[in-house]
């Protein structure tokens, strides 16, 4: 079955559970879908698709509700009182058991149709997870407003740092020809709250923002409109002087500043509801404000006041470092935009990686969270496992998005925490959100591992309520996506939540990071020093010698540490009380430093790269059991996949312990394994 891995979590097979399945075919029975707007059709087709797999049969779905009504669907439902729907906003819906006896109706409803949509798709995963309906009063609101992806996906289908294919946009054949997969992708995305793409790369030149690929933008803005998609562009800085019609792209420029707004009025001609732009600038090369000795907020400003009027956004990336500056690259983004702080206009969010790094195995989080308090940050995580084992490794990233947003910034006194600063309620932001870039390709699976979706899916889910936990998440990705065999379930979501720590122990054990090869950032290279910019240089981030290693950036180092709130910085300052995972992400300490488990620094280094190898053995043991009750050709993809993650944990473990071993000059301590090839 060439479909197995396409379908995503919208597999909708048959309830194993008879008396589920009973039950859900009586509440299904006699739907009345009300409005037939193309949202409210896709809700329908949604159901349709969804019941004849879940239960077998096909529900009977009529217009009006009448005195069989079992479910009932639709907007601002009379069924509820003014009040409960006050409260849900444009995008929250309720799920209600109304009445009773042979009156019994359940209503889902909210105050528009995408809420409707939600959910519908909401109470379907009820279904697929096999949860009573019998009584339900579920309300849900999103807690972001923004919840994004970013398609690091160029126009030549290339994707940046993707690995599950070439890009599912094909721009070619657009805007005549709408692919399938473009209108699965808005279902799958639907389906999480996803509200709003970045069809274009960060990198990307201006091409998109020529007349004839804003048809093709458009093409696709229509066809995830009824699913409640807004489309965003990036927009290239020196857009203007590309497009060969001006001698410079300065913000303060009048001509600049009309190309903008013809330009502007030209794509909302086209697509009314146009999100707005992602900007990446003076970053890495790419043109921005600075190169007309202007900052990053003149920049912003510039496209917000053209965009204003039709209600658009602009969200500005943080990710900037530059050769220019010698400081610590971990302050620089910092540096450069707190002092900002005020100047953005209204209609402006600052997008705001997860780490002050890059995407690492495990980060502290980013220092701007908490420091910006006027301005909206919106947070972006990285779907894509660029430095995390791309598509061949099994890393759930659920706990790796946790553990950020639940991380302390004590910005306004203890429990401020990052996820209160991104969805707003800290400041007061009424525009706030979250992105995560894409691991979305042309792979028949979309994702390439067949794991990487659970990461698309926890992205969205946590977007729409990052209160949920991982384990919550996992396992009802599980249990959509493979089976609700208890046993499976319980076997794989386990393996999943323990995958991401094993990642960081043959990778990036205590907090050691941006240890991979340049370039590609796939296996490990420690020892690269010889690049022209010190920190594209791994020695530049784990500092190894003689004496120790790790990095200073404490007060006696970069001090990095000081732009921490000083609730956050405090446990982090000294080693003896910084959490183990981020002791050498702030401290240089000599190889014999005793850590909490009694060994050496050194001998703890070479446990934990090989407790990372012993745990992708694990996860083998672990799928080669439970594994053998899903198909049988996602069984042997992932199988074949963890030999290769296997293989790979232990060439990262033999060759940083081996590179290590030149400094710390003492042996592999032969209880934790002896690097095969020593
Ligand atoms: O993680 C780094 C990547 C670049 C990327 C950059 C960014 C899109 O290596 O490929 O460029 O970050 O986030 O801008």
């Amino acid at each position: 079955k060439a479909e197995d891995g396409y379908r995503l979590w919208l597999r909708y097979d048959r309830v194993t559970n008879s008396r589920l399945l009973e039950s859900y075919a009586r509440q299904t029975r006699s739907i009345a879908l009300t409005g037939n707007t193309p949202t409210m059709a896709l809700a329908e087709k949604e159901l349709l698709t969804a019941l004849s797999g879940l239960t077998g049969r096909k529900p009977e779905i009529t217009r009006q509700q009448g005195a069989t009504t079992t479910l009932l669907i639709e907007t601002a439902s009379a069924k509820l009182s003014k009040a409960e729907l006050s409260t849900l906003g444009d995008e929250g819906f309720i799920i209600k058991t109304t009445g009773t006896g042979a009156g019994q109706v359940l209503v889902i409803t909210a105050n528009t149709d995408r809420g409707v949509l939600y959910g519908v798709f909401h109470f379907l995963r009820l279904l697929q997870t096999q949860e009573s309906i019998a009584s339900l009063n579920i309300r849900s609101v999103p807690r972001m407003k923004l919840r994004m992806l970013n398609h690091w996906d160029n126009l030549d289908r290339t994707v940046e740092r993707g690995y599950a294919g070439f890009s599912i946009w094909n721009w070619h054949t657009l805007p005549g020809y709408i692919d399938q997969r473009y209108t699965d992708y808005a279902r799958a995305n639907a389906s999480l709250g996803i509200n709003g793409t970045v069809l274009t790369n960060v990198n990307a030149n201006a091409t998109v923002l020529t007349p004839p690929y804003l048809q093709k933008v458009k093409a696709l803005a229509d066809t995830y409109r009824p699913y409640g998609i807004k489309v965003y562009l990036t927009a290239r800085f020196s857009a203007p002087v590309e497009s060969g019609q001006l001698p410079t792209a300065d913000p303060l420029d009048p001509r600049v500043q009309l190309w903008w707004k013809n330009k502007i009025s030209e794509i909302y001609a086209l697509v009314p509801d146009f999100g707005g732009f992602l900007v990446k600038a003076n970053s890495e090369g790419q043109p921005g404000p600075q190169d007309y000795h202007r900052n990053h907020a003149e920049g912003a400003n510039m496209l917000a006041d053209a965009i204003a009027p039709f209600k658009g956004i602009v969200i500005w990336r943080a990710f900037v470092y530059s050769a220019e500056v010698s400081d610590d690259r971990h302050k620089q983004a910092y540096n450069e935009f707190v002092p900002l702080d005020g100047k953005f206009r209204p209609n402006v969010l600052v997008q705001v990686k997860n780490g002050a790094i890059d995407f690492m195995p495990r980060e502290p989080f980013h220092p701007l969270f908490g420091a910006m308090p006027q301005t909206p940050l919106l947070m972006e995580f990285q779907v894509t496992q660029e430095y995390l084992g791309q598509g061949t490794h099994l890393v759930y990233l659920a706990p790796l998005f946790k553990e950020c947003l639940d991380s302390d910034t004590y910005s306004k006194g203890k429990g401020s925490t990052v996820a209160k600063v991104v969805d707003g309620s800290l400041q007061g932001h009424a525009l706030n959100g979250m992105a995560g870039v894409a691991n979305i390709g042309t792979d028949i699976n979309w994702t390439g591992h067949p794991f990487g979706q659970a990461n698309w899916y926890a992205l969205g889910r946590l977007a729409w309520d990052h209160q949920l936990s991982a384990a919550a998440i996992a396992e009802e990705w599980v249990r959509m996506s493979y089976t609700n065999d208890p046993g499976f379930v319980q076997e794989i979501t386990r393996m999943m939540l323990a995958s991401r720590e094993t990642m960081v122990q043959y990778m990036n054990p205590i907090g050691l990071h941006h240890i991979m090869a340049t370039g590609h950032h796939y296996g490990p290279a420690p020892w690269i020093a010889d690049l022209s910019r010190p920190e594209w240089n791994p020695v530049y981030y784990h500092r190894a010698d003689s004496a120790g290693i790790g990095f200073d950036r404490t007060s006696s180092g970069s001090n990095a540490l000081g732009q921490y709130h000083p609730g956050a910085a405090a446990t982090w300052a000294d080693p003896d009380t910084c959490p183990e995972e981020y002791l050498l992400w702030f401290h240089h300490l000599p190889w014999q430093h005793r850590m909490k488990s009694g060994r050496s620094l050194w001998n703890e280094l070479c446990h934990q790269y090989n407790q990372g190898v012993e745990g992708v053995a694990r996860m083998q043991e672990t799928w080669e059991k439970a594994g053998k009750k899903t198909d049988e050709q996602r069984y042997r993809q992932v199988k074949m996949l963890l030999n290769i993650q296997h293989q790979e944990a232990k060439w990262w473990r033999d060759a940083c312990l081996l590179y290590f071993q030149t400094f710390s000059r003492q042996p592999i301590p032969a209880v934790y394994g002896q690097p095969e090839h020593s």
